[in-house]
C-alpha cells in the first residue's frame, strides 16, 4: 500500500458478524433529491460500503422493502421527514447532522440527515468511520455541529511549485496546467471534507501578487469548481502590494482612493468567477511583508480596506497577527501591535494568531493575544507541517500539544476563558472565529511524506470539527482508519504517536529552552537539525546560566501579557510550569527541579531518555511485521532508522553545548569527560553552526 488513500481507506470488513450486521442495515442507499454536495455524500458512501461491505451499493430513489440507509435533508426527502422530527434537526446549523436508527413499521433504517446538503456529506463521512472503526450502529444516536465556522487548510505553496516549510514534495496545485484538472484535486477535496474542513487557502502567507491576476483567476475558478463539490471555499492569500504590482499604481495605502477602487473591483471580477469564493488571506508588516504600516496607517487599517471589498459578496479578510520585525520583541510584538486595535476592524475580518507567541516552536505557550480582543474577531493557526518539529524525519504528533493550548484556560474574560472556547466564539460574541493549520500535504504520493504524519492532518482537522476531542480517541480512530482494527496494530501506533511529542522534547529542548536548530537558510536542514550556537538570542543562555526571562520583574515583562492568575503563575520561579521554566525564566544550572535534579543534570538525562527511547520505537513498529502491509512497514521502519540517528545528534550535540557552558559534567554518565573536554573554543567560537557530533557515543551503551 502506497498510503495515497490515507484514512479514506475502505477495506473490507474481515469480521462476518460485523459484516453481516452492516451488510443488512447499510446494504441498500436511498437519496432522494438535494444538490451538488448530497451527491458527493452519496458517491462517497456507494464507493466506501461497495468496498467496505464487499458488496455493491448505489443510491436509489425509493425505498426498498427492507432495512436501508437514507440520507437527505427534510426538504429533498420526505422519507427524512418521516423519519426524523423537524424539531431535532432545527438546532443543527447549517454544518451539523444527525446519524440515527430508527426504527418505524417493522423496519430498520440507519439515517443521516441535516438541514443542508453540506450537513449530510459531513455526516457520510462520520458514517463511514463508524464502519471502519468498527462501531456499533444498533442504537446510534448521534448529533454533531462543528465548533465554529472556519475550519481552513493553509498551504504555504508557492507558484514554481516549491512549497515554504513543505517536507512531502512539491505543491500538488499545477498552475501551469491548470485550469486543466486533475484526479487529484477532488481526492484532496474529499480528504479535506471528510475532516469537516470547509476553506482552504492554495498559496504561501509570503506571496506574490500574481494569484489575483486575470489568468490566475481563471485557474483559481476552476479548481474552486471541484472544491466546491466537497463543500470547501476556496481562499486565496494577497499581497498588500498588489495595487502596485499587478495595478501599476504608485502606492497600496488603504487611504488612497484609487487603491480602495482597485480591491473593489478585483473582489469583483474574482466574485464574477468565483461565486463562493472565501476571501483573503494576509500577512502584513511581518518579516518584510508590504503592509498598511508602510503608509504610516493601521494593520486595522489594511485589513479594513480588503474587508470593505469582500464584504457585498459575503467574503471575509484573515488577517495574521503574526508580525516579526525583531527577534528582541517576538514574544511581545503581536500583542503590543493588536490589543490596542481592538474594536477597529470590520466584522467581516478575522485575525489569525498562531498558538504561540514565538513560531511553532516544540513548546510555546498560549498565544497571549487570546481572550484579550473581546472586539475583534479570532482565529488560532497550528501548524500541520513540522517545520520545528523535525520535518518528516521525525515522529511527532502534535495534537497533545494542540489540546494544551485549546485547553489553556486564559482567565482573560475570568475562569473559564480557554483558547478553545474564545476560538469557538463562545467567550465573546465574535462573529468570525475558528481554526487554520498550515498543511503538510505534498505532491508525496501518501500526501504527507511520512505515513504517520497524516495523523497530524487528521488530527487537526478533526479538532477544528471538535476541539474537546481526545488525542486518545482521534489515535485510535485514525489507526483503525489507516491501518485497520486489528488490536495490536491499534495500542502499538496509538501509543507510539501519544508519546512521540514528548519524546521529541526530550531529546531536544526540554524544560521550554526554546529555538534550538538551524536557521532557515534555504537548505534541508532549515529548521531542522540542532544548531544551538546560532539562536542564542532566543535561549538566552551562558557560562552562568541558562533560559529566557520574561518576567515583569527583571525580564522583557511578557508574563505581564496574561491575566491573574496566569501572570503570577508564571512570573514565580516556584509555581511555573517545569515545562515552561526556561521559556519564562533564567535560571542557574544548578537550580533545582521539583524531581531533586538540577536543570543541567535534567537536560543531560531528558536528552539521553528522548534518544535511547527512539529505538524503543522502532523496535516496536517492528513488531508489527505481518500486521501492517510490507510497504508501508518498511517505509516507516527507514524513518525511525533516520529519527534515531537525528535524535543522537541532537543529544549529543546539545549536551556537548550546555557542558561547553556550564562546565558541569553528567553525574550518571562518563561521556563528557570523554569527549569534549576543553573544548570551549570550539563549542563556543561561532564558526560552524552545527557543534561537531559530540562523539558521544562512548555514551550509548548501557545507559
Ligand atoms: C515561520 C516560517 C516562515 C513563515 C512564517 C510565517 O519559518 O517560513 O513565512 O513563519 O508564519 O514559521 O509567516
Amino acid at each position: 500500500e502506497d498510503g495515497y488513500e490515507l484514512w479514506l481507506r475502505y477495506r473490507r470488513v474481515e469480521d462476518p458478524s460485523h459484516l453481516a450486521r452492516y451488510r443488512a442495515a447499510l446494504g441498500r442507499l436511498v437519496r432522494q433529491g438535494g444538490g451538488v454536495l448530497q451527491r458527493s455524500a452519496a458517491d462517497e458512501l456507494a464507493a466506501g460500503l461497495t468496498a467496505l461491505l464487499g458488496t455493491g451499493v448505489s443510491a436509489q430513489r425509493t425505498a426498498p422493502s427492507g432495512a436501508a440507509l437514507v440520507i437527505g435533508t427534510p426538504d429533498s426527502s420526505d422519507l427524512i421527514r418521516t423519519l426524523v422530527p423537524a424539531a431535532d434537526l432545527t438546532s443543527l446549523g447549517d454544518e451539523g447532522y444527525v446519524i440515527r436508527r430508527v426504527v418505524k413499521r417493522g423496519r430498520n433504517w440507519t439515517v443521516v440527515a441535516a438541514h443542508t446538503d453540506r450537513g449530510v456529506l459531513y455526516g457520510a463521512f462520520h458514517l463511514l468511520r463508524l464502519v471502519q472503526t468498527r462501531q456499533p450502529l444498533e442504537r446510534a444516536d448521534i448529533v454533531e455541529s462543528p465548533a465554529a465556522p472556519l475550519r481552513v487548510a493553509d498551504h504555504w505553496d508557492n507558484e514554481d511549485g516549491s512549497i515554504e516549510r513543505g517536507y512531502a514534495g512539491r505543491s500538488f496545485f499545477h498552475w501551469d496546467r491548470l485550469p486543466h484538472l486533475e484526479e487529484r484535486y477532488t481526492d484532496y477535496a474529499r480528504v479535506l471534507a471528510s475532516l469537516g474542513i470547509n476553506g482552504a487557502v492554495i498559496n504561501n502567507v509570503n506571496t506574490s501578487a500574481d494569484y489575483l491576476g486575470a489568468p490566475f483567476v481563471e485557474k483559481l475558478a476552476a479548481l474552486a469548481g471541484v472544491l466546491r463539490r466537497y463543500g470547501v471555499a476556496l481562499y486565496v492569500t494577497a499581497n498588500f502590494a498588489a495595487p502596485i504590482d499587478l495595478g501599476g499604481l504608485g502606492t497600496a495605502d488603504p487611504f488612497d482612493a484609487d487603491v480602495r477602487d482597485w480591491w473593489e473591483k478585483k473582489a469583483a471580477e474574482i466574485y464574477g468567477k468565483i461565486e463562493d469564493f472565501g476571501g483573503f488571506l494576509v500577512k502584513a508588516n511581518s518579516e518584510g511583508r508590504p503592509g498598511p504600516l508602510d503608509y504610516g496607517r493601521t494593520h486595522a487599517d489594511g485589513a479594513n480596506l480588503l474587508a470593505r471589498a469582500l464584504k457585498p459578496y459575503g467574503g471575509i479578510v484573515m488577517w495574521r497577527a503574526f508580525v516579526h520585525d525583531t527577534d528582541a520583541k517576538w514574544d511581545r510584538q503581536g500583542y503590543l501591535d493588536f490589543v490596542p486595535l481592538d474594536g477597529k476592524f470590520e466584522d467581516n475580518a478575522v485575525l489569525q494568531i498562531k498558538n504561540g507567541p514565538i513560531d511553532f516552536q516544540v513548546r510555546e505557550p498560549a498565544h497571549p493575544l487570546f481572550g484579550s480582543l473581546p472586539h475583534t474577531n479570532s482565529m488560532i493557526e497550528l501548524q500541520v507541517t513540522q517545520e520545528y518539529t523535525g520535518h518528516t524525519t521525525h515522529l511527532c504528533y502534535l495534537v497533545p500539544q494542540w489540546k494544551e493550548c485549546l485547553d489553556f484556560d486564559t482567565h482573560k474574560a475570568g475562569a473559564g476563558s480557554t483558547v478553545k472556547r474564545v476560538v469557538s466564539g463562545r467567550v465573546h460574541p465574535y462573529t468570525h472565529y475558528g481554526f487554520a493549520g498550515v498543511m503538510n500535504f505534498g505532491d508525496a504520493t501518501n500526501w504527507t511524506g511520512s505515513h504517520l504524519a497524516a495523523a497530524n492532518t487528521h488530527g487537526y482537522g478533526r479538532l477544528s470539527w471538535n476541539p474537546d476531542l481526545s488525542a486518545e480517541d482521534l489515535v485510535d480512530e485514525w489507526t483503525r482508519m489507516t491501518f485497520g482494527n486489528d488490536p495490536k496494530v491499534v495500542k502499538t501506533v496509538s501509543a507510539l504517536l501519544l508519546g512521540s511529542w514528548h519524546t521529541y522534547e526530550e531529546y531536544t529542548s526540554p524544560l521550554g529552552t526554546g529555538y534550538l536548530t538551524h536557521p532557515p537558510d534555504g537548505s534541508v536542514t532549515g529548521h531542522l537539525d540542532p544548531s544551538p550556537t546560532t539562536t542564542t538570542q532566543f535561549h538566552k543562555s551562558d557560562t552562568q546560566g541558562i533560559g529566557y526571562d520574561r518576567t515583569a520583574a527583571t525580564g522583557d515583562g511578557y508574563t505581564a501579557l496574561y491575566a491573574s492568575p496566569v501572570r503570577e503563575l508564571y512570573e514565580s520561579l516556584d509555581d511555573c510550569p517545569e515545562e515552561l521554566l526556561l521559556f519564562l525564566h533564567h535560571v542557574p544550572y544548578t537550580h533545582r527541579l521539583d524531581n531533586g535534579s538540577t536543570v543541567i543534570q535534567h537536560i543531560y538525562d531528558t536528552h539521553f531518555a528522548g534518544a535511547a527511547r527512539v529505538r524503543g520505537m522502532r523496535a516496536e513498529w517492528d513488531a508489527l511485521r505481518g500486521r501492517v502491509d510490507r510497504r508501508r512497514l518498511a517505509e516507516v521502519h527507514e524513518r525511525f532508522g533516520d529519527q534515531m540517528v537525528a535524535a543522537d545528534q541532537w543529544r549529543d550535540t546539545l549536551s556537548a553545548y550546555w557542558f561547553g557552558l556550564s562546565r558541569i559534567r553528567d553525574e550518571r554518565r562518563s561521556w563528557i569527560q570523554a569527549t569534549v573536554a576543553p573544548a570551549d573554543t570550539v563549542l563556543l567560537g561561532g564558526r560552524t553552526n552545527t557543534l561537531p557530533v559530540a562523539v558521544a557515543n562512548a555514551t550509548g551503551a548501557g545507559l
